[in-house]
């Protein structure tokens, strides 16, 4: 397969400028009659034959100008179609192809999903449904006739406007023609067809336009429908007030369907979604679901303006959408719910995701240079690490700064396919500042460390701060450049912050130092105390952050830091250093133990003073680093049952210690009002789980009869599924029945059972590989839905202990399936097959058999594009 590069984008030599579509829909033939209206691109080469992108197309018919072509003329295989000598100007072609959309397992292209008709085009799609130039440079206005059975297919959706409707005469078909005005690339095409129920609401656009706002689900679901539509109501309302963003056509609609191989997906007027982000009621959805609908919901709302208005010239500026409406949903939340809160669960997946992919072999830049397969870098990288990205340009040039950019960037680039370059070059123009170092952020992979220390000279009153920077080699990259880091700081006294005065060109304001350099060295005056360095405050940048302060000076910050982020990362900070320590194998348990009263101490008091005035940051609070977390902070020759085994004697102790605290906690949260999604009654609900957990841990007998008392009187999903969770973690007859009840409640509740089936997966015992095995036969399982295959051998793909079985049998067991998934969903297989990043942190033993499953996944004939892109850098 050809390597991509960005070095080589050539503008299109011809342009697209309308598309009439007409698409008779049936099960297994559907017939696409494509009218394409062309022109010469003045920025392409003169006289250039038309190489139209395929995807296991079959051609039936082609014309030009209306005119059948005669076969010398063209060239039509499953992969393409070439016109060999069009003419020097404007002509139209009429391309027809008939597809299987019931045989389209790969979903991508037109595929049923439950007897529904659907979409997906993202990044190349579009040519599995008609020969087209598929690339996000070429846009186009579209007309789109869709005809279907009335009894199959009553809803026929596609994007833009309804502008007709009507019955096919003499027949049992009817059709709808729908005209999106905005000019669109192929990726945000789509359509729906089928038979689904709908919410429904109408709103008005700060601006004066009425619109139509819908939300469809599968027959019988429109109950689950109101959280969706209500989130995208208010995000709506918030990109209007925030970001000045008005809504552009007279509907908007969402469609739900259960056969997704990604979130969901921002076509223009018509997003369709993967139901598990659509659907919620108190019952079939936890607190988790219902803030992801909301996120998800706005994320895909937000493209309309970046992704759609303005979309990506090619592959490689994916960042340009997706970094940015990542941070905007990321505000959007923060300021439905806590901020604070809201940081540190992004930060967590952050470092989960994006820090353990820059980390290993995948490791790639914000911006890729070149890729096999652009389905493979819809990643951590390039959304999480992408979104910080913003956030520090936005901390770097200010508030007010980065608003202007934006409105610029929206002026000046709305209506084209643009480049991260036109994008800073908005922000260089509103701030006046040379933008040209920190661009380095989409050119260069890897995290960054910052390495700092202080000094207190007492007599002169000073407060030194040396900081340095460095990169560690990744793949392709092995020397580095600094980068420009925005390190927000403040200086912790006795009494709370200390004011800072310094001289130093380094020193934005308001608490900012920029790192630009290799190492800087920052003095304070006036400072009246030994204070204690709080840094990169609300995670001011995407770095890994050696600080050399003692435990008993991270649990003053705990305490005493003014800000909430890094009050939160000060006690992660020590549980970490502890079990980095005690994950290493021989280490002494007793160092650990006396640890865990220190920590245990500090929760105590915490949880005593402030921990019922913001349960959703105690929540956080409570929750140790993850084993995954200790591995990757350990870095290599990781034993990762040693570091379970760490993990669960700290936490173990930790819940002795507080067990009597934990349960009074528990009582005084027990909800006394029904189920409400809030934010505040979740993190009620998030504290009191969190606290079962570690009473499970800690106290086996005591925490089944708290699981039993809570899963008997729940009332809604989250309790429930938080108690199956706390029991999963005791071994033992008790865990069975629970299992098997929570499967007889949910037996009609896929989404449900998938929880049910992720639970089990990441069980930290040996059994787990055959009990796995034993789920895949069971009837809530199915190799060909995404969601299932994510939930149980994703799940436990992520099981750390498990997946990384001494015996190699974890890794077999995956690379089997990557396999077996690829021959029918190539996406889904690469994504699987992702799972294996983060080998070559493993002991020899581990590394070793990890490398031979990926090897023989690599050596397996027929691979998709997408699985052999992923075995081959995963083994480079
Ligand atoms: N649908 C995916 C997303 O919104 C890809 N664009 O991120
Ligand atoms: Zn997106």
């Amino acid at each position: 397969t050809p390597l991509i590069r960005l070095e080589d984008y050539r503008p299109s030599d011809w342009l697209i400028d309308t598309v009439d579509l007409d698409i008779s829909l049936a099960p297994q033939q559907t017939r696409v009659r494509a009218l394409l209206g062309l022109r010469p691109n003045p920025a392409g080469q003169p006289g250039a034959p038309l190489i139209l992108d395929g995807d296991e197309l079959v051609l039936s018919e082609i014309k030009l100008d209306g005119a059948t072509l005669d076969a010398s003329a063209f060239t039509a295989g499953p992969q393409s179609l070439t016109v060999h000598a069009p003419p020097r100007r404007g002509f139209t072609l009429t391309i027809e192809t008939v597809l299987d959309p019931s045989a389209n397992t790969k979903l991508m292209g037109l595929y049923r999903s439950s007897k529904v008709y659907c979409t997906q085009c993202e990044a190349d799609g579009f040519r599995r449904i008609t020969y087209f130039l598929d690339r996000p440079d070429v846009m186009s206005v579209y007309t789109v006739r869709l005809e279907a059975a009335k009894a199959e297919a009553p809803v026929l959706l596609s994007n833009g406007n309804r502008v007709a409707t009507g019955e096919v005469s003499g027949s049992d078909r009817h059709f709808a023609v729908w005209h999106d005005p905005h000019p669109k690339p192929a990726y945000l095409f789509a359509l729906v067809g089928g038979a689904l129920d709908h919410v429904r609401e109408d709103y008005v656009t700060a601006d004066g336009q009425q619109v139509e706002l819908a939300v469809y689900v599968e027959p019988g679901k429109a109950g689950r429908a109101g959280w969706a539509l209500d989130s995208l109501v208010r995000c709506m309302r918030w990109d209007e007030r925030v970001f000045g963003r008005n809504y552009d056509l007279d509907v908007f609609n969402v469609v739900a369907v259960s056969d997704f191989n990604m979130g969901a997906m921002e076509n223009k007027g018509l997003n369709i979604f993967n139901d598990k982000y659509v659907l919620a009621d108190p019952q079939t959805a936890t607190d988790g679901d219902y803030a992801s609908i909301e996120a998800i919901i706005a994320h895909e709302y937000f493209h309309n303006w970046t992704g759609n208005r303005i979309t990506c010239r090619d592959w490689f500026q994916l960042c340009l959408k997706e970094g940015l409406t990542v941070f905007r949903d990321q505000e959007f939340s923060a300021d439905e719910r806590s901020r604070p809160v809201k940081r540190i669960a992004d930060v967590r997946t952050l470092r989960a995701t994006q820090f353990s992919e820059d980390a290993g072999p995948l490791a790639h830049p914000v911006r890729p240079r070149a890729y096999k397969e652009i389905n493979n870098f819809y990643t951590p990288t390039v959304y999480e690490k992408g979104a910080e990205v913003i956030r520090m340009l936005k901390v770097l040039i200010g508030a007010d700064a980065f608003k202007r950019g934006m409105d610029l960037y929206f002026e000046r680039c709305d209506g084209t396919a643009a480049t991260i370059e036109e994008f800073l070059a908005c922000f260089a123009e509103s701030s006046g500042k040379d933008l040209s170092h920190f661009a380095r952020w989409y050119e260069q992979a890897g995290t960054p460390t910052i390495v700092a220390s202080g000094r207190y000279d007492a007599r002169a009153k000073r407060y030194t701060l040396d900081l340095a920077q460095t990169t560690p080699p990744t793949p392709g990259q092995t020397t580095k450049q600094p980068v420009v880091l925005p390190v927000a700081l403040g200086l912790v006294g006795r009494d709370g912050d200390l004011p800072l005065t310094t001289g130093s060109s380094a020193y934005a304001d308001d608490g900012l130092i920029v790192l630009d350099r290799p190492s800087l060295s920052v003095v304070f005056s006036d400072v009246a105390e030994a204070p204690i360095p709080s840094l990169l405050r609300g995670f001011s940048a995407p770095v890994r952050l050696e600080l050399d302060l003692s435990d008993a000076d991270l649990l003053r910050l705990f305490s005493a830091d003014s800000d909430s982020f890094n009050r939160w990362q000060a006690l992660q900070s020590v549980a970490t250093r502890a079990l980095v320590a005690a994950g290493r194998p021989g280490t002494d348990g007793a160092v650990l133990l006396a640890k865990a009263a220190e920590i245990a101490g500090a929760l105590d008091r915490f949880l005593r003073e402030q921990g019922l005035a913001d349960p959703a940051f105690a929540a956080q609070v409570l929750r140790l680093p993850a084993p995954a977390d200790i591995a990757r902070e350990i870095g290599g020759d990781v034993d990762p049952d040693a570091i379970y085994g760490a993990h669960r004697s700290l936490s173990g102790a930790i819940g002795q210690a507080l067990e009597a605290t934990l349960v009074g906690l528990r009582d005084t949260l027990a909800k006394k009002a029904a189920y409400a999604p809030d934010a505040a009654s979740a993190g009620r609900r998030a504290l009191r789980n969190e606290a079962l957990g570690l009473i499970a841990i800690a106290a086996p007998e005591a925490g089944a009869r708290l699981v039993e008392q809570q899963f008997s009187s729940a009332d809604n999903l989250t309790d429930r599924l938080a108690a199956l969770a706390a029991m999963t973690l005791i071994p033992g007859d008790a865990r069975e029945h629970l299992i098997g009840r929570f499967a007889e409640i949910y037996a009609s509740e896929p989404l449900v059972l998938d929880k049910w089936l992720m639970a089990q997966a990441l069980i930290a015992e040996p059994g787990t590989l055959d009990r796995v095995k034993r789920l895949m036969q069971n009837k809530a399982f199915s190799l060909g839905n995404p969601n299932r295959v994510r939930a149980l051998i994703g799940g436990f793909a992520a099981n750390l202990t498990q997946f990384n079985r001494a015996d190699g049998a974890g890794y077999e067991f995956v690379a089997d399936m990557v396999i077996a998934l690829d021959r029918t969903n190539p996406q889904v297989a690469s994504r699987l097959l992702g799972s294996f990043k983060s080998w070559k942190m493993l002991e020899p033993v581990r590394k070793d058999l990890a490398q031979a499953s990926l090897a023989l996944v690599a050596r397996t004939p027929g691979l998709s594009r997408d699985v052999a892109d992923i075995a081959e850098r995963a083994l480079a």
